[in-house]
């Protein structure tokens, strides 16, 4: 069972490396999309009393939820999504929706910083994680950091 899974994985590598030789350009729009954040950094302690949080994402477009959508009956367009903050929450399921408040703030205007104000003193989890149209968390695009604001 173990020499199968790893001569799946050493053959799903070596189709990859095949379809990176074949796809040349077109194997870099092909690259895993990722989230995170630009600022701050992972770790980083804050004296300061405004703390500038910006995202970032690679090979998958930011986009606004398209203006009159419904959240009831609309159909979320696919590959595209906006951010979300999450205070001391983690990472939410692939696949689920994410809530308004209880820890989240939505950047469904397509909108990728923020500021942190007057925290008081303490150790903040601090995750960004794309969701569609619909606030539906997608794979892989989940990041979570840690920062220290002191006094
Ligand atoms: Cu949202």
């Amino acid at each position: 069972m173990r020499i199968g899974s790893v001569w799946m994985r050493s053959s799903l590598a070596a189709v990859a490396a095949f379809m990176f030789l074949l796809g040349g350009a077109a194997g870099a729009a092909a690259q895993e999309a990722r989230v995170f954040f630009v600022s701050p950094a992972d770790g980083s302690q804050h004296a300061e009393d405004v703390i500038t949080i910006e995202f970032g994402a690679e090979n998958y477009p930011i986009s606004p939820i398209p203006e009159g959508f419904d959240q009831e009956t609309g159909t979320p367009r696919e590959g595209v999504g906006h951010y979300h903050l999450g205070y001391n929450t983690g990472c939410l399921p692939v696949g689920e929706i994410i809530p308004e408040g209880q820890g989240w703030q939505h950047f469904g205007d397509g909108s990728s910083t923020t500021t942190l104000e007057n925290a008081p003193a303490g150790t903040y989890e601090l995750t960004v994680q794309i969701g569609d149209d619909q606030h539906r968390t997608q794979e892989g695009l989940c990041t979570t950091i840690s920062i220290e604001v002191t006094d």
